[in-house]
């Protein structure tokens, strides 16, 4: 009998304590961001796409809060990702353009960023999926036979599995921690973004070999029968095939979640889809009526689904905030002969924006972005300003973290827009070109600031936005960028002008 009191004494506390700490750390919701790659405004059909279906993307945008008017910082990748993961707007810093395949880091591992605020409050951080923001020291760059770092792990995430940059650019490996994933020592990976390096076949040489042809660029080292942006050479066993990126930086992503279940964690989870080269799984390819840039949607959406299963599967839902976005607005030509301009069938991948990728025209940087959080998110739709500048901060607010550095930051504390607690969007939003053209929303009217650039891409086929004089749209009437007011309200111009000033001053 003494000996049974005994045990229940021990027990019963010993069984509380795990099981309200369990609990009580589960009070803290888990944060998933979903980052997609050049996915536009109209190109989901939560937000109208009629061409194609996206049922699991859309199961965000049911549960939860849509934006309409929410946006990426920059119309091209890397300055968005160094804006969301610092808080700080990439033009103000130089080199955080597009970024080679070898770029060094381009983030300064002593400043804040979302994973080093969500690990500073006791959650465990992940990234899996698309990098793009260099790796290795300043002037030095990545040692891909040895030690890669700095990178994501500096920065606060607790686990990592990238894509080092694009998957167009070489080197085409995975990266697991601070290693290449499956390299062979005896057969060492070289990369060169200036001149060949080895004598792998490039697509300038042997276009016979290619199984997805350039359009433009895009001509040198073929790795898995598609020529690359950069020369490499070694590493046969850690070679990534195309077709299988999805389901294996999907089930990274399964892997992250089922492993942190009881935690609070924070995944970033930056897809490579719907990014060229198009080249997706069997299951898909042929499934959207709109050739391979459809069927990248229908991956993305597969992927989408699940992560949402598998929240269900661990009963994670109610007490996971997921938010779904892009990192600039869509492209159909970006380098590959893909048939995605000949088979976009009426399709309108900006949806009713003028532009797209790399433009100053909202196509650029306005991008549908999705937040659930059942219970706690209402349903519905948003019309705040919303930039992605701000989930630093508003993530910071959420876990109830003091960020160190606030006086540098751009990003705010936006967390009740986001919760859909508050209509009242940003004052304003910076948005930033391929040629670094900076324009600026404020209410109803957006400025675009006078550029020499020119004023269409015509590889990618893109109006860029770029004008030698000032333009001033009333974007509420005229979402299209159609009609330049910048002379008939010269008061609103200067207003919007000095306000930008301003911004760049700070
Ligand atoms: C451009 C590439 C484009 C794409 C882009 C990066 C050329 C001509 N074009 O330089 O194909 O890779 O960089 O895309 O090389 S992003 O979404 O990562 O910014
Ligand atoms: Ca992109």
């Amino acid at each position: 009998m003494r000996r049974v009191l005994y045990l229940l004494l021990y027990y019963i506390p010993a069984f509380l304590s795990v099981h309200l700490n369990a609990s009580a750390q589960q009070q803290k919701p888990n944060v998933i961001i979903i980052y997609t790659d050049d996915l536009g405004y109209g190109d989901i059909s939560c937000y109208g796409a009629k061409n194609v279906n996206t049922p699991n993307i859309d199961r965000i945008a049911a549960n939860g809060l849509l934006f309409t008017n929410a946006h990426a910082t920059s119309a091209t990748c890397t300055p968005s990702r160094y804006s969301l993961l610092t808080g700080q707007y990439a033009w103000r810093k130089k080199g955080t353009g597009i970024a080679p395949g070898d770029a060094a880091l381009l983030i300064n591992p002593n400043k804040p960023t979302i994973a080093s605020v969500f690990k500073t409050a006791g959650y465990q951080t992940g990234i899996v999926g698309k990098w793009h923001l260099g790796l290795g020291e300043q002037g030095i760059g990545p040692n891909w036979n040895g030690d890669i770092k700095p990178g994501p792990i500096e920065l606060g995430f607790n686990s990592s599995f990238i894509l080092p940059a694009t998957v167009d650019r070489v080197p085409c490996v995975y990266v697991d921690g601070h290693h290449v994933a499956n390299l062979d020592p005896s057969d060492p990976i070289k990369v060169d973004y200036k001149s060949p390096i080895g004598n792998w076949p490039t697509g300038t040489q042997h276009p016979e070999l290619l199984k997805l042809k350039p359009s433009h660029q895009h001509d040198q080292t073929i790795v898995n029968g598609i020529s690359r942006i950069g020369y490499m050479t070694g590493g046969k066993s850690a070679l990534w095939v195309d077709e299988e990126i999805s389901t294996v930086i999907t089930n990274k992503a399964v892997n992250f979640i089922e492993a942190n279940a009881s935690k609070p964690f924070f995944l970033y989870f930056a897809t490579h889809n719907i990014h060229v080269p198009r080249a997706v799984n069997k299951r898909f390819a042929g499934k959207s009526n709109m050739g391979a840039r459809g069927d990248a949607i229908l991956e993305l959406d597969w992927t989408t689904g699940e992560i949402l299963k598998t929240l269900d599967r661990l009963k994670l839902t109610n007490n996971t905030l997921i938010i779904f976005s892009s990192d600039n607005g869509p492209v159909l030509d970006d380098g590959y002969q893909d048939e995605a301009v000949q088979k976009l069938n009426g399709h309108q991948p900006a949806g009713p924006l003028r532009g797209g990728k790399y433009s100053a025209f909202d196509g650029g940087t306005r991008v549908p972005l999705m937040i659930s959080w059942p219970g706690h998110i209402k349903k519905g739709i948003s019309n705040a300003l919303f930039s992605q500048i701000d989930l630093l901060a508003s993530f910071a607010a959420f876990t109830g973290n003091i960020l160190p550095d606030k006086s540098n930051l751009d990003s705010e504390n936006a967390l009740d827009v986001l919760l859909g607690k508050s209509k009242n969007g940003r004052e304003y939003v910076i948005e930033q070109s391929l040629n670094n053209t900076l324009s600026v929303i404020k209410g109803d009217w957006k400025y675009i600031e006078p550029s020499n650039g020119p004023l269409i891409n015509k590889d990618v086929n893109m109006e860029l936005g770029n004008n030698p004089e000032p333009q001033l749209y009333y974007i509420k009437n005229d979402i299209g960028e159609k009609h330049n007011l910048a002379e008939s309200n010269p008061k609103k111009l200067a207003e919007l002008k000095s306000l930008l000033q301003n911004v760049k001053n700070r």
